[in-house]
C-alpha cells in the first residue's frame, strides 16, 4: 500500500524530495519536464440520478473529486479521472503521478484506490469504471500525494502516442455528516493541476566537478615529475 509523502513549498524541490523518497533514488539533476493531464475531472454516479454503479454526469472544467457518500438522501459516488498522453516518455522512464490536494475535509485517514487504464484523451461516462486497481494510499489531507507509477503504465502497454488513465476512487461509502471525508484534487482549471514526471536514471557521465578534481591531479602529477627530473631522481618518459 502506497504511501502520501509530505509536501515542500517549492514546486519542483519538493518533487525533487518525493521522487527520492517514494523510488529511493538519489536524482542527478532537476528539468525534467512535467506532463499535465490532456482531459481532468471527475465522473458521477448518483446525487440527483440512481447511485446502481452506472455513471450519470461528467464534471470537466472543475476539480479531480473523490468521494462515496452512502447518505439515506441523494447518495452519490465521485471518482477522479486523469489521463495523461504519455508520447513523451522515454521507454524505460520511471514515471511519478503527482497528485495536489486542492480541498479535502476528514475524518482522516481514509483510503483512495488508484486504478489505471488505457484512455482516449477524452473525458467521458466510460470513465467511471474504467481501470484496473494498482495501488491504494492511505490519505491523511497533505499534499502533495507522489505515486510510482511505472509499473501500472508499462502494464498498460500503450502505444506510443498513448493515453495512460488514472481513475480513483474511495471505496468505502460514508454519511458525510459533516461534509466530509472527500478529497479534492487540483486540475488544469483549478491548479495546481496533477502531474507525471519522467524520472532520470543516475547518469554515468562524469560531473564537471569530478573532471576537474582529475585534471587537477594529472598536472599536479606532471608537476611532480618536473621537480622530480630537475633534482635527478625520476628517469623514463614522464613529462
Ligand atoms: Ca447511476
Ligand atoms: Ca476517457
Amino acid at each position: 500500500m502506497a504511501q502520501p509523502i509530505l509536501a515542500a513549498s517549492n514546486r519542483h524541490a519538493s518533487r525533487l524530495v518525493l521522487a527520492c523518497l517514494v523510488t529511493g533514488f538519489v536524482i542527478p539533476m532537476p528539468g525534467f519536464a512535467d506532463i499535465l493531464p490532456t482531459v481532468d475531472g471527475s465522473v458521477r454516479d448518483g446525487l440527483h440520478a440512481v447511485k446502481d454503479g452506472n455513471p450519470d454526469d461528467v464534471l470537466d472544467h472543475s476539480i479531480v473529486q473523490v468521494l462515496n457518500t452512502a447518505r439515506p438522501t441523494l447518495p452519490f459516488e465521485d471518482r477522479g479521472i486523469l489521463e495523461f498522453n504519455v508520447s513523451s516518455l522515454s521507454q524505460a522512464a520511471q514515471v511519478l503521478l503527482t497528485l495536489h490536494t486542492f480541498g479535502t475535509v476528514g475524518p482522516f485517514p481514509f483510503s483512495l484506490d488508484i486504478y489505471a487504464y488505457a484512455g482516449d484523451g477524452v473525458l467521458s461516462l466510460s470513465d467511471f469504471n474504467a481501470g484496473s486497481l494498482f495501488t491504494s494510499v492511505v490519505y491523511t489531507g497533505q499534499p502533495p500525494i507522489a505515486i510510482d507509477v511505472t509499473a501500472a503504465i508499462s502494464t498498460l502497454n500503450l502505444p506510443s502516442s498513448g493515453f495512460a488513465g488514472f481513475n480513483i476512487r474511495k471505496p468505502l461509502a460514508d454519511n458525510i455528516e459533516m461534509n466530509g471525508p472527500f478529497a479534492a484534487f487540483g486540475s488544469n482549471e483549478y491548479p495546481l493541476a496533477a502531474t507525471l514526471s519522467e524520472i532520470p536514471a543516475p547518469s554515468t557521465v562524469p560531473e564537471p566537478s569530478s573532471i576537474l578534481l582529475f585534471g587537477t591531479a594529472v598536472l599536479a602529477l606532471r608537476g611532480r615529475s618536473w621537480v622530480l627530473r630537475a633534482h635527478g631522481l625520476l628517469s623514463g618518459k614522464m613529462r
